[in-house]
């Protein structure tokens, strides 16, 4: 509607001089009036001017009064001709109309304001300063006189007016054509282009606001288990006693390769003493009395543990001179195992050991409840379990308030002597050692219930926290 009135009148006029007098002599909220002038300008149809005018409205006060009348006003009214005491005045009226209005009246000279009775001194009064402030409202300009009194008392406030003057633009037509913003197959195809009217292109759109990349959750939670390692004083870094008959070798449990068919050169002697471990045991070790195989131990596979590479880094700590150490490692195990919602074939194994002379399973339970009071984990309990390399094993559990039930948040041991001493570390040399996985953790922590919602193609990496789990700010 005010798109037509504005277009139809530029049609037979040469200008619209003021769009707040063209808003209301139609009747139409100048507000509509000025968002299509803008809109029209913007598409060149009209040149639009600006205007410009101080001018006074009221406030929420001087609204009251054009329905109320003035305090005097009231005040006056509520005077019988017989005069009225004071107290029984101010009764009748609401406190603020009677201040107001007792200074005002007798300032205008229409009362007596004795001290016990309050008489008229005229007979009738006009409420001036509601006129005014209705004068005001309906755009009316009124005196410089009554603007300062009406501006003393608060009942108006200066608010600059805002509008334009508007003329053809050279763009101009009756009707404002369809806009559209894309050269479609359609509307190219069809020859119908020619008669569309593209909207400009804005240059100086912020477009949407750019959106960084995103932390997958996996690494944002790798991230902070790596600062709780490091705060405590562990090294990062990116040979197991296990028979080649155990269980988790077989195919069913491990990814074996194909190509590359064999690992890489090992230390011989090395090798050599791993398979005398095995076969005839020592080291107060019976073994395990079976024919170890060289082919057996040179399959190519994915890792199943991590601490496949402990045992390196031990291997290594051992071709020097002793000195205690502690690594930990965040990285990709793999298992060929039946895949559900919580569980795929491969996942984050996070793992901790510590190697120093004399250690027990009471380190071992130390630095267990220390590592995991920095998830916020601090009731622990510990149930014997069985891993081929430690001895003794246990299975680690923790008090989930949340869940008011005991979970099961890790595994742990002390690596035997069979897998340390073919590596060369001392006698006295213990390696305490657990691990947990990445991917439960996360889960918890964002209260996934699908592993696939974490890991995959359907990862919504817009994922908030739900739960915190540590004092270092996993929230
Ligand atoms: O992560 C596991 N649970 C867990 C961990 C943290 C957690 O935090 C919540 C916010 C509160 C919640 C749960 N687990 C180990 C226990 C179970 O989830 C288990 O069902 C799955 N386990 C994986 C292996 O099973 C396929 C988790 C994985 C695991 C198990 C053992 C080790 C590492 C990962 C180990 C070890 C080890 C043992 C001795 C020496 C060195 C390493």
């Amino acid at each position: 509607m005010a798109e037509e009135a504005i277009l139809g009148y530029l049609q037979h006029n040469e200008e619209i001089k003021d769009s707040g007098e063209f808003a209301a002599e139609r009747n139409i909220d100048h507000n509509e009036i000025v968002n299509v002038i803008k809109s029209l300008h913007g598409f060149r149809y009209v040149d639009a001017e600006d205007i410009k005018r101080e001018t006074w409205v009221l406030t929420d006060e001087g609204k009251t009064y054009t329905a109320t009348g003035s305090p005097e006003f009231q005040l006056f009214n509520a005077i019988p001709p017989e005069g009225i005491p004071k107290d029984e005045l101010q009764k009748k009226l609401d406190p603020s109309v009677f201040k107001i209005g007792c200074a005002q009246a007798a300032k205008n000279k229409w009362v007596e304001m004795g001290k016990q009775l309050v008489t008229r001194k005229v007979q009738n009064v006009d409420d001036k300063v509601k006129g005014l402030l209705l004068q005001i409202q309906q755009g009316q300009g009124i005196g410089s006189d009554d603007i300062k009194a009406l501006k003393a008392r608060k009942l108006i406030v200066p608010q600059t007016w805002k509008g334009y003057s508007v003329r053809k633009g050279p763009n101009y037509a009756p009707k404002r054509k369809q806009v559209v913003t894309d050269l479609t197959r359609e509307n190219f195809q069809s020859g119908e282009w020619k008669e569309l009217e593209f909207k400009e292109y804005n240059y100086s759109a912020k477009g949407a606001p750019l959106e960084g990349g995103h932390l997958h959750p996996l690494l944002k939670v790798r991230a902070q288990l790596k600062q709780i390692f490091l705060c405590m004083g562990f090294w990062n870094f990116d040979a197991l006693f296990q028979p080649q008959q155990h269980p988790a070798r077989d195919s069913h449990d491990t990814f074996f390769l194909d190509a590359p068919s064999t690992t890489k050169r090992l230390p011989e002697d090395y090798v050599e003493r791993v398979k005398q471990i095995h076969e005839t045991g020592g080291y107060e070790s019976r073994g395990y009395v079976y024919d170890w195989k060289r082919e057996e131990a040179n399959k190519n596979l994915l890792r199943t543990h991590t601490t496949a590479v402990s045992s390196r880094m031990l291997y290594q700590l051992a071709q020097k001179p002793f000195a205690p150490k502690k690594y930990f490692s965040i990285d990709r195990v793999f298992r060929n195992e039946a895949v559900d919602r919580t569980h795929l074939a491969e996942f984050h194994q996070i793992e901790g050991l510590v190697c120093d002379r004399g250690l027990t399973l009471c380190d071992l339970i130390g630095v267990l409840h220390d590592f995991f009071s920095h998830l916020g984990m601090t009731k622990l309990k510990f149930k014997p379990a069985y891993n081929p390399y430690t001895e003794p094993s246990m299975e680690i559990f923790s008090y989930h308030e949340g869940f008011k039930k005991w979970v099961e948040v890790g595994n742990s041991g002390m690596f035997r002597p069979e897998m340390l001493r073919p590596m060369g570390l001392p006698e006295d040399v213990q390696v305490i050692a657990w691990g947990l996985s990445l991917e439960r953790p996360t889960m918890i922590l964002y209260g996934i219930d699908n592993i696939r919602d974490l890991f995959g193609p359907k990862v919504d990496l817009g994922l908030i926290k739900k739960n915190s789990i540590c004092r270092l700010g996993i929230n």
